[in-house]
């Protein structure tokens, strides 16, 4: 992973080109505090461009990156880091240059910055999780989501074994490849294809997040903010707060703090206009 930070160019503040104005241009929204997620730079479907566009155009006190930021998954495979993704990292560093407090969750597909927990990079805090104060004095828990996997799984195994539907399935599958063998199809797997449709299933997303919030209100935290299933969403589950701040690799989405620490959603939307920059926004607001 060496090769990464090198390819990521120069990371102490003294070697950084002086070329870029102190100022912005005027910028569309100014906001207490962003939390984004599954940036997945690495990846050709990160939507680079589109994110560097939104940082530009919204300077903000706080950045919390939510994890899956560099996909160390997909660069282990081969190797992928045009400029531009190059670019956002650099933006990420003169943000917490310019004062903003940029902290960084890692998540699974870059665990390997779990080893820098604890630490900084270019004033960046590497955190296991953290925890944020809104400007109306809630407690937001930040992390980044994977763990719940685990935890969901698990307990739909038990379920499954506990109604005998794993069973079911194994014979139901054994009876149907009998007949496809006859047919002579290959061997298809049922309760693979089953496990794999439930994952994928809402009731997944369901799951995941009321095992989130739960965690959250555990810990005594008044909300949660996650990534992880890409998946943009804010409601109260049970009386927590649940935040996901989506990803850029589809949606473009974050989650955002005004500065009256009301918290929304906004999805990236290209600026077009030269005077007033607009930002297509999801009506939803807590
Ligand atoms: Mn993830």
């Amino acid at each position: 992973m060496r090769a990464a930070f090198q390819a990521m160019g120069p990371w102490n503040v003294a070697a950084e080109t002086a070329s870029e104005p102190d100022t912005e241009d005027a910028v569309a929204q100014q906001y207490r505090s962003i939390f984004i997620s599954d940036l997945h730079l690495g990846t050709p479907g990160c939507q680079a461009d589109a994110l560097m566009d939104f940082l530009k155009n919204h300077p903000s006190e706080f950045l919390y990156l939510a994890g899956d930021i560099v996909d160390g998954w997909q660069l282990r495979r081969g190797w992928y880091w045009p400029q531009s993704h190059n670019d956002v990292v650099q933006k990420l560093l003169r943000r917490a240059r310019k004062g903003c407090q940029v902290i960084y969750v890692p998540g699974n597909h870059d665990e390997f910055a779990r080893h820098f927990v604890g630490h900084q990079f270019g004033g960046i805090d590497v955190l296991t999780d953290a925890i944020h104060t809104t400007a109306d004095g809630r407690q937001l828990w930040v992390t980044h989501g994977d763990y719940f996997d685990g935890v969901i799984q698990c307990a739909k195994w038990l379920a499954y074994l506990g109604d005998n539907l794993y069973e079911f399935t194994l014979k139901l599958n054994r009876h149907l490849n009998h007949w496809r063998a006859k047919l002579g199809l290959p061997y298809w797997s049922l309760s693979a294809y089953l496990k794999q449709r439930v994952k994928k299933a809402l009731m997944y997303v369901t799951d995941f997040e009321e095992a989130v919030a739960n965690e959250a209100r555990r810990r005594g935290h008044q909300g949660v903010v996650c990534g992880h299933i890409h998946r943009a969403e804010m409601r109260t589950i049970n009386g927590i707060l649940y935040c996901n701040d989506g990803d850029w690799v589809e949606s473009c989405t974050a989650l955002v703090e005004h500065f009256d620490g009301r918290l929304e959603l906004v999805q990236w939307a290209p600026v077009y206009s030269t005077h007033v920059p607009s930002h297509s926004k999801e009506a939803i607001t807590a």
